[in-house]
């Protein structure tokens, strides 16, 4: 099996020009942002999965552990020969699960926007499923839906776990899912949605005592300073990541400690003394109103599955 990457979308451009042009657009806004998907760059995809190993962050192993009880049920839900579209693949564990339950899947196709990594994480994948069709493409999944069909054109099922749907506004989360919806050819969508729940225990799941969801946070700076050449002072800000309860969702941010500069091709951008750059939100549902977003999105949510503390939820949507 040919497992060589694809780039899809923004075709040839390279990554750190949209990088730079992220900063140059979010730094001088007021407030600054800058866009989540630039955490993960290499170093930022392995933070992301130590920090899913931390005895905080309750939502890996709570969706590895629903994924692996329900398998065999999922599995029959997706039927047989089916390809597996996942966007925003990261370490390809969880797909393991799927896999390995599923009778004889067609293919796998994994997006993912760090193309080293999931050059990487493919060539393990694939000495273990050695007669998978693998196809893994370099793409932004915000962007990227439109994959083209294999010749055959097996039945699809996506595949979105992590909550990584938690990253976008209810509108843009809704529009996602539509577009989502629209790629899958009529199949079904297998997703993962964290949960609102005790506010001391989300905010201590992005504010974690070994401080490694504040190295993945500062990572964006450490990059900038890499890939574009930036003056930042990491130890100079602070991360900070409470729970809105109003929004049902975690912010996080950096926060300068003091007044300072820093320069991006010629623009300089002057930070105050307390200054927030928000640079993530991660919504949290109740199945009910997950279920209610799904169906405004196209789709009809058929079962769901969640553990005794109701941390986490999995959602099996059939397109309608
Ligand atoms: C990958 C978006 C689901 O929001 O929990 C973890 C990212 N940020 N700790 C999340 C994240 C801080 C994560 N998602």
């Amino acid at each position: 099996m040919d497992t060589s990457l694809a780039r899809l979308g923004r075709g040839t451009s390279p990554q750190q020009d949209t990088f730079a042009d992220n900063l140059l657009v979010g730094l001088a806004k007021a407030p600054k942002e800058i866009a989540c998907k630039y955490f993960y760059d290499e170093t930022g995809s392995r933070l992301f999965d130590d920090i899913c190993a931390l005895p905080e962050y309750y939502q890996t192993r709570t969706e590895t552990m629903l994924l692996t009880r329900h398998a065999r049920e999922i599995a029959a839900l997706m039927g047989e020969q089916v390809e597996i579209l996942e966007y925003g693949a990261g370490s390809l564990r969880k797909v393991r699960i799927l896999l390995d339950a599923l009778e004889a899947p067609r293919a796998y196709t994994p997006v993912d926007i760090s193309g080293d990594y999931l050059a990487q994480v493919v060539r393990d994948l694939a000495a273990d499923y050695p007669a998978l069709g693998l196809r893994p493409v370099i793409g932004d999944f915000t962007e990227t839906l439109d994959i083209p069909a294999l010749p055959d054109h097996p039945r699809r099922a996506g595949f979105f776990p992590g909550s990584t749907i938690g990253n976008f506004r209810p509108d843009a989360a809704l529009a996602l899912l539509r577009r989502m919806r629209a790629g899958l050819n009529g199949g079904g969508l297998l997703i993962g949605v964290d949960l609102v729940k005790d506010p001391a225990r989300l905010h201590a799941a992005y504010n974690d005592a070994a401080g490694v969801t504040a190295l993945f946070n500062k990572n964006l700076l450490v990059r900038a300073n890499r890939e574009l050449g930036m003056d930042f002072d990491p130890a100079a800000f602070a991360h900070y990541a409470p729970y809105n309860a109003g929004a049902q969702r975690v912010e996080m941010y950096l926060v300068s400690l003091k007044r300072q500069r820093v320069r991006l091709r010629g623009r300089e951008f002057e930070f105050a003394q307390g200054e927030p750059v928000h640079t993530e939100d991660s919504h949290k549902y109740t199945i009910e109103s997950f279920r209610e977003m799904a169906c405004r999105a196209g789709f009809n949510p058929r079962a769901v599955w969640t553990d005794e503390d109701r941390l986490f939820s999995v959602h099996w949507l059939e397109s309608r």
